[in-house]
């Protein structure tokens, strides 16, 4: 079995321990880094996704699986880093009202930092209002990211952005979207600046809209 598949597999069965050297394995023998996560660990997420949808596991499963993809990213941080330190400036992310899902929102940070930003995390479940008040109390905030997971916080995040729209400081942010069922479409319909599919997309956008 290749190094690619163990890690799959071991971040699917929520292999805690293993999973951490595993990646560091994989780094030793060379392994692309992009490769690791994506074709190891996010694709691990996908087929736990699709046997949750399924009945085939449960919450609990789901839980141990993004715990081992953690300890994994964690390992990985440093191998993942563009070293492309210009950009700077700086930003808030936050994963919207209602949803706790943070793997997407945690690599768009990592990418994003190596990129150069001061990223500001409120972590996940952030009421559209704290989005807000964060602005402004951070003056020098130029972006802010959204994150929602779930097709039931889409609507939380239409709320979170509409909150944004409406404040005075408009004019001196840029609001770029993300996440699973989040479309470029429907990125425009609720009135944010951008959206991009994944996490080395995002840092990219996020430069182009400071610049
Ligand atoms: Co949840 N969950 N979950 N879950 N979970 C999904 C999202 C789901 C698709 C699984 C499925 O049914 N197939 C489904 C949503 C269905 C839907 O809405 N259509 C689902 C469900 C239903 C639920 C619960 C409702 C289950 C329940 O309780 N009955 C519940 C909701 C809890 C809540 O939030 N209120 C729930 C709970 C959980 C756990 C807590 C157990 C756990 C999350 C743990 C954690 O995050 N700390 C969990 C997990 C692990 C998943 C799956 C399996 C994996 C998510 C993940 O981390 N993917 C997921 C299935 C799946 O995604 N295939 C699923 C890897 C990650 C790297 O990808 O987050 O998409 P992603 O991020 C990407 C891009 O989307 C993008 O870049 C990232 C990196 O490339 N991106 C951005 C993300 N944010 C961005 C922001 C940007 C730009 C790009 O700009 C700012």
């Amino acid at each position: 079995m290749s190094k690619i598949q163990e890690i799959h597999d071991h971040v699917s069965k929520g292999k805690v321990r293993i999973v951490p050297k595993l990646v560091e394995e994989a780094i030793q023998e060379g392994i692309d880094p992009n490769m690791i996560l994506n074709e190891g660990m996010i694709s691990a997420m996908d087929d736990v996704g699709a046997r949750f949808s399924a009945g085939d596991l449960f919450v609990p499963e789901m839980l141990l699986a993004a715990k081992a993809m953690k300890k994994g990213v964690e390992v990985l941080k440093p191998h993942l880093a563009s070293g492309d330190q210009e950009a700077g400036g700086k930003m808030i992310l936050g994963t919207v009202h209602g949803d706790l899902h943070d793997i997407g929102k945690n690599l768009v940070r990592m990418m994003i930092e190596s990129a150069g930003f001061e990223v500001m995390d409120l972590g996940v479940d952030v009421p559209a209002q704290t989005f807000v008040e964060k602005v402004k109390e951070n003056p020098d905030v130029a972006v802010v990211g959204l994150s929602a997971l779930l097709t039931t916080t889409m609507p939380a995040l239409r709320e979170a952005v509409q909150a944004l729209n409406e404040a005075d400081f408009r004019d001196r942010i840029k609001i770029i979207v993300g996440g699973a069922p989040i479309t470029q479409d429907f990125a425009d319909e609720i009135g944010a600046d951008a959206y991009t599919p994944d996490a080395a997309s995002a840092a990219q956008k996020v430069k182009e809209l400071v610049a």
